[in-house]
């Protein structure tokens, strides 16, 4: 159910801040609110007031904007915090309070008794002032906690009656798949709130994390651009797309603006001076690029073939590398038809050996089997060795820029 119908938390204006590079301005937040906003994502989460002056001016600024995402940010148990988040117009407050014995020793020196204690006075006193506002309760740490105390805290909350969601947050990012999803269904099972999570990907699970979480019943989950955020971040925004794209294309693609997202990864990408990863969900460099012939191959007669996400939908087009020892004689030949020279398909395959054999000493480019394929298609034929191969010799060898997204040893296929 919650499969088809969760939110995403876009925190990358509150966890992503929290990224070692990031450092946005005012109209900096103000663009990426807004194209996450034009992308479609249900909340922005952002920065607490509390860090700085400027945050809190940012805060109110962004809430002024009327965008459609709901605003919220995100602060401590504690009145006063929450006092002043009250004040800036937020749609929506996100508490939290560490619950494993590190956090209780190292970060707030709190019990668990005083912990509930805490929660049992903040958010009532919290709800009696906005009865129509979004309030969420969140324990940092949650899989480093006891699990019997957590869900103290958490039955304790949920009873309180005042919270619409609870949170739990893989903070050093440990969580395991089944963890994530045995931790979601007790609270599914013991509670009545609306489930968040929130996931950190020290050891890679992050998107995985995220989607069992939503399986198990979570409502909500907290993503960032490119998965920035403290260390090496959390669940990446085109990561949770590209996983709830394979599990149900129509509803992702109803959902959000999937042709937007390569420009807000360059953009926050270029924010925080990164690149996309070359293997980025859906973005990288390589991830709608084939190579091997057998591949070639299928993908021309099928793309789906080898292909799980069609990047047409995500405005971006597909590539097929001809150009390497791998090669396969039905992508040259693709090739040919492209520059509209006519080869026999005896030529083709006689001209992919060829390819592949320069290919072992040298490496190629496009151009150096475009040029092959004019000299061929003009007449050269493999006896003609010499000529063939003082043609290559004099071509410019480029290498392959590895941020573009257009490789030179590949060929656009036509959508
Ligand atoms: C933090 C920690 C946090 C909180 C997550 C949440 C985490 O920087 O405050 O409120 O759900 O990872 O635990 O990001
Ligand atoms: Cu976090």
């Amino acid at each position: 159910m919650s499969l088809d119908n969760y939110a995403i938390i876009e925190s990358t204006l509150r966890e992503g801040e929290q990224f070692i590079n990031a450092d946005f301005n005012r109209e900096q937040k103000i663009r990426i609110a807004q194209a996450l906003d034009e992308f479609g994502v249900e909340y922005l989460e952002l920065t607490s007031p509390l860090a700085s002056p400027g945050s809190a001016e940012d805060l109110r600024a962004i809430t002024r904007l009327g965008l459609d995402a709901r605003i919220l940010t995100h602060v401590r148990c504690h009145r006063e915090d929450v006092q002043v988040a009250l004040d800036t117009g937020v749609d929506g407050i996100d508490v939290v309070i560490g619950t494993s014995s590190q956090l209780r020793h190292f970060s707030h020196g709190k019990s668990i008794d005083q912990i509930i204690e805490l929660a049992s006075d903040v958010l009532p006193w919290l709800r009696g002032q906005v009865p129509d506002m979004e309030l969420r309760f969140s324990t940092e740490d949650s899989f480093r906690s006891e699990e019997a105390e957590l869900l103290r805290v958490y039955l304790a909350v949920d009873r309180l009656g005042v919270v619409n969601r609870l949170g739990i947050a893989d903070t050093v990012g440990i969580a395991s798949p089944g963890q994530v999803s045995r931790l979601v269904g007790t609270l599914r099972r013991l509670t009545t709130a609306d489930i968040e999570f929130h996931g950190h990907n020290d050891s890679g699970c992050a998107i995985a994390n995220a989607f069992a979480a939503l399986e198990a019943g979570a409502t909500h989950i907290d993503t960032s651009v490119l998965g920035i955020g403290e260390r090496n971040g959390i669940t990446s925004l085109g990561g949770l797309i590209a996983r709830m794209y394979t599990h149900d294309r129509a509803v992702t693609q109803g959902k959000y603006r999937l042709d937007r997202l390569r420009t807000l990864e360059l953009m926050v990408a270029e924010l925080v001076g990164v690149d996309i990863p070359f293997n980025n969900f859906i973005t990288g460099y390589s991830a709608f690029t084939h190579k091997a012939g057998i591949h070639a191959k299928a993908i021309l007669n099928a793309p789906e073939t080898y292909e799980a996400l069609d990047p047409q939908d995500f405005g971006l087009t597909r590539y097929i590398s001809i150009a390497h020892r791998l090669t396969g004689w039905n992508a040259v030949k693709s090739r040919a038809g492209q520059l509209g020279l006519s080869l026999s398909n005896d030529q083709i395959k006689a001209l992919t050996q060829h390819i592949k054999a320069l290919a072992d000493d040298k490496r190629l480019t496009l151009s150096d089997v475009d040029n092959l394929l004019r000299v061929w298609a003009n007449g050269h034929e493999i006896s003609d060795c010499g000529l063939v191969l003082s043609g290559v010799e004099g071509l410019r060898m480029a290498d392959l820029a590895l941020p573009t997204p257009n490789p030179q040893s590949a060929i656009g296929i036509p959508q």
